[in-house]
């Protein structure tokens, strides 16, 4: 059984003015499924780890053979990254988040102002291609962590709550070399009735 692409949660366009279409249909058509073919491709001659779910294959890493293994690892990661990022926005999503979040984001971070400087800080340090993440640890704090890459949270066990896509293809077509007025753009897509749901 081989991983598949999944679609789209919502129309190309759904998260304009704040996200293009022209850039999510690439991104999502175009690099997402590029990591899906990638990692088909890396698994097509063992069949006994093609069955297994991408979270499996991340948590178990080290029973991938050597050969396939860094592609495998950056492969799986990128169609998890992905996955994730599009399902952390909606359309008519953003403001300010409620609930359990809000009170996790309060605790930890002082206030909603206050962690949208520093999750935008942190994506704005990440150098290179990556990842900011917003992190539910295991003692319930709210934390921020970068990730290179196609690394991903759930490869070190790591609970994951929001993440934003600083590669450029996630924004240059609209932003070109503005990280900041794409990030500044992201919080109005974001969906905080999921990442509520992910708090558990
Ligand atoms: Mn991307």
């Amino acid at each position: 059984m081989a991983i598949t692409l999944a679609p789209l949660p919502y129309a190309y366009d759904a998260l304009e003015p704040h996200y293009d279409a022209a850039t999510v249909k690439i991104h999502h058509d175009k690099h997402h499924q590029a990591y899906v073919d990638n990692l088909n491709n890396a698994l097509k001659d063992h069949p006994d780890l093609a069955w297994r779910s991408l979270e499996d294959i991340l948590t178990h890493l080290d029973e991938v053979p050597a050969a396939i293994r860094t592609k495998v690892t950056n492969n799986a990661g990128g169609v998890w990254n992905h996955d994730f990022f599009w399902n952390s926005m909606g359309p008519g999503k953003g403001g300010a988040p409620k609930g359990k979040v809000a009170q996790g984001i309060d605790a930890a971070f002082g206030s909603f102002d206050a962690f949208k400087a520093k999750f935008k800080e942190s994506a704005l340090a990440q150098f290179g291609s990556g990842w900011a993440y917003l992190i539910l640890a295991d003692d319930g704090d709210l934390t921020i962590e970068n990730y290179a890459n196609q690394d991903c949270p759930v490869r070190k066990g790591r609970t994951a709550l929001l993440t934003i896509d600083v590669w450029e293809h996630a924004y240059y077509l609209k932003f070109q070399n503005k990280r900041a007025d794409w990030i500044d753009a992201w919080w109005n897509v974001v969906d905080w009735d999921t990442v509520n749901k992910r708090m558990g």
